[in-house]
């Protein structure tokens, strides 16, 4: 397994997250990676390299250019408003709900911070951009590799922030490009005809699903806490199958918070078999690891040992495999979790 870490990922270090009121210090943090790669080091799991610079038509393909305009720019736009700014991270606080514009873009920062967001626990930093454009590079080096002729059969994307959260034209949930998107559509150039993007991680992988909703080309499966109590709250129910061409081609799998090993694997091979039957070429895993029972911010209950065995189940099809890193922010176990799943992939 070739591993794609992201060099830049240190660059993006959010201080504080908005969380009921206050400024509480952001979950998704530098340590998370570092927790990883050392464990994945220490026991010799898949053989690390670092990417090439990301593809910018892709991403401007997978995201509209004014968002990724918005945030290549967005930190150099908050600072130029006020030196003093550079010491504060930037958080959104007023949003184009139902009723309001989507097509006018004000020049106002505060309102186009808000226009391409959808929640105030998301800062973004001075080096924001720099880390998520290079993470989308792994994930596009991750897709072209096991694309390519004598390449390896899976490849992981090993990055932060994550992405699964990011819509074509909007950040939150700690995502601001849509990395498992960008591997998925990276598969569809090079051939694949079919692509699955199965989404692992606590939370509902509402970018991706938004992102692919109109298209049977992909197929989107999640398996995440019940958005009746879960965040993202607003996306990621049973009923939502996909429209126009992508009818039928979106499947989500909502389970009740507590659920463990037991309940969470039954789902897993339902979802397995979903893929399956729609006989895609290539894979995506959007692997958050918050499915933990450790874990500080969800509510399911694996334990550190099932991920081997979620690895193995993930292996049995045999397909072309990218794995990208989303959620997981028991920060000790982190590092674990993850090589085991990949340790349960290899065999
Ligand atoms: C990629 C991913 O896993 N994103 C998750 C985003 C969840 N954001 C909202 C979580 C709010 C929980 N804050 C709890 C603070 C209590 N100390
Ligand atoms: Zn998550």
């Amino acid at each position: 397994m070739l591993i794609y870490h992201n060099p830049a990922h240190r660059m993006h270090a959010g201080r504080q997250e908005m969380f009921r009121g206050r400024l509480v210090p952001c979950h998704e943090a530098p340590e998370r990676l570092d927790h990883v790669l050392a464990e994945l080091r220490r026991r010799s799991v898949g053989e690390l390299c670092t990417p090439v610079v990301a593809d910018m038509d892709l991403v401007r393909r997978v995201h509209t250019p004014r968002y990724v305009e918005f945030l290549t720019h967005a930190w150099g736009e908050w600072v130029a408003q006020d030196p003093a700014n550079a010491e504060v991270d930037v958080l959104p606080s007023v949003w184009p709900v139902r009723g309001f514009r989507h097509d006018v873009a004000p020049t106002n920062f505060a309102a186009r911070l808000g226009l391409f967001s959808f929640d105030s626990g998301t800062p973004i930093t001075s080096g924001t951009w720099e880390a998520a454009i290079t993470g989308a590079a792994c994930a596009i080096d991750a897709a072209r590799a096991v694309s390519s002729t004598g390449g390896p059969r899976a490849a992981m994307a090993l990055t932060r922030p994550p992405g699964h959260h990011a819509g074509t034209d909007h950040f939150g949930g700690y995502c601001f490009l849509n990395n498992a998107a960008l591997a998925a559509e990276t598969l569809r150039d090079a051939g694949a005809q079919r692509v699955a993007v199965l989404d692992v991680d606590y939370h509902h992988g509402n970018g991706t699903q938004s992102i692919f909703y109109a298209r049977s080309d992909v197929l989107t499966v999640s398996i995440h806490g019940d958005p009746t109590t879960e965040y993202p709250f607003f996306l990621g129910y049973a009923d939502e199958r996909g429209q126009d061409a992508g009818e039928g081609f979106n499947v989500n799998m909502p389970l009740t918070c507590g659920t463990d090993f037991e309940g969470w694997s039954q789902a897993l091979g339902q979802a397995l078999d979903t893929v399956r039957r729609y006989r895609a070429d290539a894979l995506v895993i959007a692997l958050g690891v918050d499915t933990f029972e450790g874990d500080p911010i969800s509510r399911f209950r694996l334990r550190s040992a099932d991920y081997l065995q979620v690895g193995q189940a993930l292996a049995l099809g045999g397909l072309p495999t990218v794995f990208v890193l989303e959620g997981g922010y028991a920060v000790a176990e982190l590092g674990t979790n993850v090589a085991n799943v990949l340790e349960g992939f290899c065999g």
